[in-house]
């Protein structure tokens, strides 16, 4: 695709530059031979002029919107000076870019012309939010960019609405010298040129329509400066759309609109995570954004997926000994429910969405949407239970909850309504509760492995991390490679009596002594994410790898069909597969579209993740034989169609065997033992999870100040000098967990932070 070209420089003014025409371009900067004129004239040396947009979707865009841009090619400038020097006298201004984030009132990326300094202090001010705000340097992923990539252009991939951006006035149309606006697209080793007025129309197509700050005029100039550029007219107002994290390209990089495309994956999960998931998940037909940031679609894809981990969970928990009942309550829960228990709601307030309105009528009283049901729930409890005989009473529910969030979301991972079973219990005795609590636990053990093929960490929650408003928090926890963070997969909580004496639940007491007890309650929980940490952990470059045993699809059948053998000659041979397969309880699907060729079937479904192949062609058919694939490593068999249910469904239990492998591998890679703070950080920054002997799980104190230390020494190891004014949260450890699976701990073994006795062996990592 070639990008539109433009004349807006004019003749370039190119005093004492180097044509760069005699130097071969660089990769990818492929440049027409009819472009070269133009190039030698419009580069410096080391500068090529870019005329392929190749897989660059901020380039795609410009292209898709007919915004006429001029790209360059350079060496990796992460700076601005860096990028100053390589662009030489290019006319144009190079703009700063500086992303911030305040806990309440969001992620900002403020882009100021190239002299303007920002003032920390003011900028809440300009932004127009409240002036304590705490506005802090924020990590670029948000945008799926590194560092020195940070520009407006990587709006594209806020898919989610997080970021507003902020546009210095005199960058925008009608301020400062109307000159063409030079920042990176996506990459620190491109340039695009491109004027104020378009900048701020692909902004409002990418759904970020800038708001326009006045920094002022630049300060060395300022004396010299014509009066402060006049406030520009407002940005035109595009609707906030989600957007998919890449353009979508489908037929893009063919022109022929031939059958044979094939909308590939274009990020890849080592080089650029981010876009590489967002990409994964849409293209393997898992995911639509939906019109409300935080929102997903659940596509039948994935939605199948979520249906086998329901069969098989729900099965479990109705099943003896734990015989649980399913029971479905009301989505909402009034204010006097919600705020019964302040301890418990206190801090996550700011989440909980409510119902003001009816039609046109302000409701007497607003009703909040369910965040999470215990509210609502255990007011019926304390009707229900009288007698011991009562107990135990174990319920679940399979439904929807909303959290609004304001960290930004990943679908599946993190988002603002989400799929989940909540599972509630009332017994007798604490040790009836601790049963439940753990049997459950090592339910979630078995949805993660045994099912998506995950391995976890169970364990229990430190005092810092547990659940408020309960006794104790049982976890358990993932690793994904892919970004080197830890993850909760689900937790299962002892409630003890605190929400009992909340909400008046009571029974008779078994003794006969007309005495009262508070029943020991548990709740537990299993989300959609559990989806998003299968994708992460597993899939690649060529897109989903779907564990077998929740595949919608576990075998796909394609029939090579050609001119010279058309479906019907196959037809008989295919059926007696498919009916093979299926007698042997596999979830088959035989693809036999006439539309699309085999080669463009076995990319589409290798790109769904199905974990088997099964190819039928006109020799296969007539030795009764076929050609099976595997997703997971491209391993190849031939196999009769005598028992071939029977193979397909060893085979898949093998596949599963090797995902398993793989993932359990990669996460043992990175599970290592610190003793000595000394070595606590520097692991920390290769990704590792790190157990270390811990003195005091309820000590909440030391875990923060290690929470603060290592933020503090990562930061300076990454040589982010500046500081305290990078929140980097993340930077810090956090525990995951005490594992419930505990090495040995030698007596005498002190904790690798305070010196004292150790008590324990604790499980730290960044985590999502
Ligand atoms: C905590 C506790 C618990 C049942 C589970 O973890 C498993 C299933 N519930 C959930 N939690 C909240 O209690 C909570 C409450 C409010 Cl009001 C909120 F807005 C968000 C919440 N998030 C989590």
């Amino acid at each position: 695709m070639q990008i539109v070209k433009t004349a807006k420089f004019g003749v370039l003014d190119v005093g004492g530059l180097k044509p760069a025409a005699s130097s071969a371009p660089r990769r990818g900067a492929h440049v027409a031979p009819t472009d070269a004129a133009l190039a030698s004239l419009s580069a410096p040396a080391g500068v090529a002029v870019v005329t392929d947009a190749g897989d660059n979707a901020v380039l795609l865009k410009l292209d898709a919107l007919g915004i006429p841009h001029q790209t360059y090619r350079h060496a990796p400038v992460p700076t601005i000076e860096a990028q100053s020097a390589a662009l030489g006298a290019l006319p144009g201004r190079l703009t700063k870019n500086l992303l911030v984030k305040d806990k309440k009132a969001g992620t900002f990326l403020v882009t100021v012309a190239h002299d303007r300094a920002v003032n920390m202090k003011e900028l809440p001010g300009l932004l127009g939010i409240a002036k304590n705000a705490n506005l802090r340097l924020t990590d670029p992923a948000v945008l799926g960019v590194e560092k020195g990539s940070v520009s407006p252009y990587a709006a594209l991939n806020d898919a989610g609405g997080v970021v507003t951006v902020a546009l210095d006035a005199s960058l925008a149309p009608g301020g400062g010298d109307g000159s063409n606006i030079l920042t990176h697209p996506l990459r620190s080793d491109m340039t695009v040129s491109a004027s104020p007025a378009d900048l701020v129309k692909y902004l409002a197509a990418v759904g970020h329509a800038p708001k326009i700050v006045d920094f002022g005029a630049a300060p060395a100039a300022a004396a010299a400066a014509a009066p402060k550029a006049p406030k520009p007219p407002k940005a035109p107002k595009a609707p906030k759309a989600p957007k998919p994290p890449q353009a979508p390209q489908a037929g893009g990089r063919n022109k022929k609109g031939s059958k044979e495309t094939l909308d590939r994956i274009v990020a890849s999960k080592a080089g650029d995570f981010a876009t590489w998931y967002g990409e994964v998940i849409t293209k393997s037909e898992m995911i639509e954004y939906g019109k409300i940031s935080g929102c997903y679609i659940l596509r039948p894809w994935s939605f199948g997926i979520w249906e086998q981990i329901q069969k098989a969970f729900d099965g479990w928990i109705k099943d003896e000994p734990l015989e649980v009942e399913n029971c479905y309550f009301p989505l909402f829960v009034t204010k006097g429910a919600l705020e019964a228990e302040e301890d418990h709601v206190d801090g996550f307030a700011p989440e909980v969405a409510w119902v003001t309105r009816s039609g046109d009528s302000e409701l007497a009283e607003p009703i909040a949407i369910r965040p999470t049901s215990e509210t609502i729930m255990y007011p019926e409890f304390a009707k229900w239970l009288r007698s011991h005989r009562d107990l135990p009473l174990k319920l679940n529910q399979w439904c929807s909850v909303v959290r609004w969030e304001f960290k930004y979301p990943t679908p599946f991972l993190r988002s603002r309504e989400f799929l989940w079973q909540e599972g509630h219990t009332a017994h007798y005795e604490l040790a009836e509760a601790d049963d439940m609590v753990y049997a459950i636990l090592g339910l979630y053990k078995k949805v993660y492995e045994d099912l998506l093929a995950v391995p976890v960490i169970p364990g229990t929650k430190t005092e810092k991390e547990k659940f408020a408003g309960g006794l104790r928090t049982t976890t358990v926890e993932a690793y994904i490679d892919g970004s080197g963070r830890a993850i909760q997969g689900a937790t299962s909580h002892n409630l003890g009596q605190n929400f009992g004496k909340i909400y008046g639940i009571e029974v008779e007491s078994a003794d006969g002594s007309g005495g009262k007890r508070v029943p020991w309650q548990t709740s537990w929980g299993l989300t959609t994410r559990s989806i998003g940490v299968m994708v992460m952990v597993h899939s690649d470059d060529q897109g989903l790898v779907l564990p077998p045993r929740v595949a919608p699809v576990q075998v796909v059948v394609i029939p090579i069909i050609s001119k010279a053998c058309p479906l019907a000659e196959l037809q008989g041979f295919v059926d007696e597969v498919k009916a093979e397969l299926k007698a042997a309880g596999l979830r088959v699907r035989v693809d036999d579209r006439g539309n699309q060729s085999p080669g463009w079937k076995y990319n589409h479904w290798e790109q769904k993740g199905v974990p088997l192949r099964v190819e039928v062609g006109p020799r296969d058919a007539a030795a009764r034989s076929v050609m099976a694939v595997r997703r997971v490593d491209g391993g190849k068999k031939a196999l009769p169609l005598a028992g071939l249910g029977a193979a397909l469904a060893a085979e898949l239990d093998d596949v599963h065997a090797a995902m398993f492998a793989k993932a359990k591998a990669a996460r043992d890679a990175k599970l290592v033992r610190v003793t000595d703070w000394a070595d606590f950080v520097p692991k920390l920054n290769e990704n590792n999870l790190i157990l270390t002997p811990w003195c005091d799980p309820a000590d909440q104190d030391a875990e923060e100040a290690v929470k603060d230390k290592s933020r503090t020494e990562a930061l300076e190891a990454l040589g982010l000098d500046d500081e305290d004014a990078r929140t980097a949260t993340s930077l810090a450890a956090k525990t995951l967990c005490v594992p419930h699976d505990q090495p040995p701990l030698p007596a005498g073994t002190k904790c690798f932070f305070t010196g004292k006795p150790a008590t324990c062996w604790c499980l730290w990592g960044r985590s999502y």
